[in-house]
């Protein structure tokens, strides 16, 4: 079977290869971002590799909406996809995030499980791999940098492949200003 573990740790069920993909587009955007992966870095999933940060034009958000920074998280968890799920969702409230948001308004900080490994999760809570992600240039973008062979699972395709379908990009830019996240 395939395993998603590039150069990560076989041992773990899952393969070993966790990639969040995290956007903020109200308040210190950079600062939201930065502290999530510190956070999480402290918390359980252990953060490998972090993508350049790239400014990116809101997609689907309410008219005017700020423009998004976005990154990608390449890490390990050894406890179940819930209960990463869970600790996403808290930082996404402490960062000042409305829990009663809608999915496509501005936002503090987003933390969107892409990949966990090469499981295929379908539950009223998780849609893993992330049903939109391979559309998102804001996602692949980032993915491809940091891990051009990932494959997806539900797709049998590999981030390279599936960022080739996507041209044309447009609408996202290197955020020169802001320093390595990790
Ligand atoms: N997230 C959304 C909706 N639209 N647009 C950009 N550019 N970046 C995002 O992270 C983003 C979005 C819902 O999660
Ligand atoms: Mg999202
Ligand atoms: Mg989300």
């Amino acid at each position: 079977m395939l395993k998603n573990n590039g150069d990560g740790d076989a041992s773990l069920p899952h393969g070993g290869e966790v990639f969040l993909a995290l956007g903020s587009n109200k308040g210190d955007r950079a600062l939201h971002l930065r502290n999530a992966v510190h956070v999480l870095n402290g918390n359980g999933f252990l953060v490998r590799r972090v993508s350049s940060v790239y400014e990116t034009d809101p997609v689907g958000c309410e008219t005017g909406a700020a423009p998004f920074l976005n990154c990608v998280v390449r890490g390990s968890w050894n406890a179940s996809p819930e209960t990463l799920l869970n600790l996403c969702q808290t930082l996404e409230k402490e960062s000042g995030r409305d829990p009663e948001h809608s999915h496509w308004v501005s936002r503090e900080l987003d933390i969107d499980i892409i990949l966990f490994g090469d499981d295929i999760i379908e539950t009223d809570r998780l849609k893993i791999p992330h049903p939109l992600a391979h559309k998102r240039a804001f996602v692949m973008i980032p993915l491809h940098e940091i891990a051009p062979n990932v494959f997806f699972p539900n797709l049998r395709l590999s981030a390279e492949e599936l960022l080739k379908a996507l041209v044309p990009i447009s609408g996202i830019r290197l955020a020169q200003e802001i320093p390595t996240l990790l």
